[in-house]
């Protein structure tokens, strides 16, 4: 009887352990894989920002995919660029601020034109704030945005 409480203890600590495994993988994941080239020349040029979010997709229309990169610069501070793919020659916009938590990078093109444009939402202390992005000549253009400084 006892054996079979003490089975069933190590079971349970051993399902918390796996599950807790688990939501960790979860929270790393940065939206593309560990492998993509151009994460990994952001990572080569910029050892020293961790990487928090990512998306890719073909952001000047030029039918290579680029990739967005929202990084660490300081314990409470985040910023956002992007590497675009010329033809396999890779390039950085400019930067701009991005939110502290939950972020999620989408992309929509809202004025059904040109390139797509770039939704960023995110919050810091539950403040939650959005911008609507746009690459003009590598530089981030922020077209629309609601409280990001409050998540910034
Ligand atoms: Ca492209
Ligand atoms: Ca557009």
């Amino acid at each position: 009887m006892t054996k079979k409480i003490i089975l069933n203890i190590v079971f349970i600590i051993m399902t918390l352990m796996i599950l807790g495994g688990c939501s960790e993988i979860k929270e790393s994941d940065i939206g593309v894989k560990e492998d993509n080239p151009l994460l990994n020349y952001f990572e080569q040029l910029n050892p020293d920002n961790k990487v928090i979010k990512c998306a890719y997709e073909d952001i000047d229309n030029n039918n290579t995919k680029d990739l967005v990169v929202i990084y660490n610069v300081s314990r409470n501070k985040n910023k956002m660029k992007i590497v675009i793919d010329k033809d396999g020659k890779y390039e950085f916009t400019d930067e701009v601020d991005a939110p502290r938590e939950n972020q999620t990078i989408k992309f929509k093109n809202i004025d059904d034109k040109d390139q797509i444009e770039i939704i960023v939402s995110g919050s810091k202390n539950g403040a939650v704030g959005y911008a609507i992005f746009r690459v003009v000549d590598m530089k981030i253009i922020n077209l629309f945005g609601q409280d990001m400084e409050d998540c910034c």
